[in-house]
């Protein structure tokens, strides 16, 4: 693997951002070096913003830069870039048949699936009850449901993705999965198997636990519907509080002393700053450095 400086990848908004997550879940399911840095989504000012941090003519998240300070504007070529650059992390399926179709279904997510994704932004927050897919969107779920059943004539490990192993396929269709969760859409049992796969997901569990700190001014997305509970695994039950004789004196994270307190589960786990604190209260068992903290 090279060294030096990690890859920079530039990402926003995590409650929301559908590409962000493909970005993001391509170095951390890979255990891929990277420093991850925030740009702000719904400013008005996107592009003007990552010209800023030298990264022109990107004018869409997620953005990354190389090592080398090449720059990379589009998931696809990412997923690329970073199964040569990282050759032995086994990115693509290592069977030829189900390389190429990784590949087919990487592609055809990347240009595809319109009226899905119009119809049903990625969000984190609930699921919204009562929603009717319309004509087009089943369609779409038609389609998905089409591809991962070829999919499965072409692999030949088993496991709940898509080509058994995971795969930078499941990279691409993890945003699809948060959908049909958000959205309680009707899907096929094998659709519903990988939703439910993927909401259970550590990386899944880390990233929505990140969103959750998140706030906007309003809901870009929101919809005049019921709102029902995340349908992903329940987290163990958290709160921050402000006094407490913490089970540690370093911080799960980073090591640091401990400054910010939560009690998870029973136990007062201490950390160095309130993110730290608050994205393990939101999901502790997605961390698995505090769960290592928490007496069972
Ligand atoms: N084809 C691009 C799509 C990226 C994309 O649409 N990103 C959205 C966020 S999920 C964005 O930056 N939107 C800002 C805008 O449209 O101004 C890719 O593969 O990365």
């Amino acid at each position: 693997m090279p060294q030096g400086h990690p890859h920079a990848l530039f990402i926003a908004a995590r409650t929301y951002s559908s590409w962000s997550l493909r970005g993001w879940l391509m170095f951390e399911t890979f255990g891929l070096p990277v420093k991850t840095h925030m740009v702000d989504l719904y400013g008005g000012n996107l592009a003007e913003e990552l010209a800023g941090h030298g990264l022109a003519p990107a004018r869409l998240v997620p953005v990354l830069r190389s090592p080398e300070g090449h720059v990379l504007g589009e998931t696809l070529a990412m997923a690329e870039h970073l199964a040569g650059y990282f050759p032995e992390a086994g990115l693509w399926p290592a069977d030829p048949g189900a390389r190429m179709a990784a590949r087919w279904l990487v592609s055809e997510m990347h240009a595809g699936f319109a009226a899905l994704r119009s119809a049903c932004p990625m969000q984190l927050l609930c699921q919204y009850q009562g929603f009717e897919a319309s004509d087009t969107v089943a369609a779409d779920l038609a389609r998905l449901d089409q591809l991962f059943a070829y999919a499965e004539t072409q692999r030949s490990a088993e496991g709940p993705w898509i080509f058994g192993d995971w795969s930078l396929a499941d990279c691409f269709y993890a945003p699809v999965a948060m959908r049909i969760a958000g959205y309680g859409l009707t899907v096929s049992p094998r659709l519903a198997a990988y939703t439910r796969a993927m909401l259970a997901h550590p990386a899944i569990r880390r990233w929505r636990a990140l969103a959750l700190i998140e706030t906007f001014a309003h809901d870009p997305y929101a919809m005049d519907l019921p709102r029902g509970p995340w349908p992903g695994p329940a987290p163990l039950p958290a709160r921050a509080v402000s006094q407490g004789t913490p089970v540690n004196d370093a911080c799960p994270f980073s090591g640091q002393p401990v400054t910010d307190l939560a009690e998870i589960d029973g136990t007062t786990v201490g950390f160095c700053n309130p993110t730290c604190r608050d994205k393990s209260v939101n999901d502790a068992e997605a961390w698995p450095s505090v769960m290592a903290l928490i007496a069972r």
